[in-house]
């Protein structure tokens, strides 16, 4: 079976990644099954997510040689203009609840009409064989809540409410989650995608 290297050091995305490609036809590996330089941290340096969802994924399949896919995903709020976006790693230092607190913080006077916001994931798959690369997309909309809710998930989470099943994706399983989510739409693209354009 073709290897795919998932190209991501976020244990929360790993774990979705990998359900929701539980049934797929590869064999999925993850950076810590493949040897790497000391020295493989890669810079962000992309203004989009694209941009550096294509970084990841090709500085990890030229190091390996492996079919590789990488994402770039990040938290767009409507009141603060999309932001942090691209930045939603290093929006503050520390943990992701110093992260998530900050953004409450800075969203204190907003109105709950005013509290839209949406999750952008970007996949790039890449074949260093080949050298084609290909990426594809998920949104996911819901609301900033005010006080964080639940234990699941990770970044964000807790502060983001999905208005229609009334909770937070820290709320749901992994496999909920990814049945609304921006990395579940976008890894049912990339799903597609291998299989239409990977696959030997
Ligand atoms: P890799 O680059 O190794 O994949 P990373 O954590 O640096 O991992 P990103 O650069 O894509 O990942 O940053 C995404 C940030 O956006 C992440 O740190 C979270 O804080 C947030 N984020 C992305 N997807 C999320 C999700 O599904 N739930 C909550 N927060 C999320």
């Amino acid at each position: 079976m073709k290897k795919l290297l998932i190209a991501t050091k976020n244990q929360g995305k790993i774990k979705e990644i990998k359900k929701e490609l539980t049934d797929f036809a590869m064999d999925i590996v993850g950076l810590e099954n493949v040897n790497l330089p000391e020295d493989s941290a890669v810079q962000e340096p992309a203004i989009t997510m694209e941009g550096n969802a294509i970084i990841k994924a090709m500085t990890y399949g030229n190091k390996t040689g492996l079919l590789t896919l990488a994402e770039d995903a990040g938290l767009e709020v409507d009141a603060l203009n999309g932001r942090p976006g691209v930045l939603s790693a290093r929006y503050a230092s520390g943990t992701d609840k110093d992260r998530y607190l900050k953004l409450l913080r800075e969203m204190q006077a907003v109105s709950d009409k005013k509290r839209g916001a949406q999750f952008r994931s970007v996949i790039a798959i890449y074949d260093p064989e080949s050298e084609k690369i290909r990426t594809c997309e998920g949104i996911y909309r819901g609301k900033i809540i005010q006080t964080p809710k639940g234990k699941q998930g990770f970044g964000y989470d807790p502060i983001f409410l999905n208005e229609n099943l009334g909770k937070t994706n820290a709320q749901m399983t992994a496999e909920e989650k990814n049945s609304v989510s921006h990395r579940g739409k976008a890894l049912k693209n990339a799903k597609e995608i291998l299989k239409k354009e990977f696959k030997q």
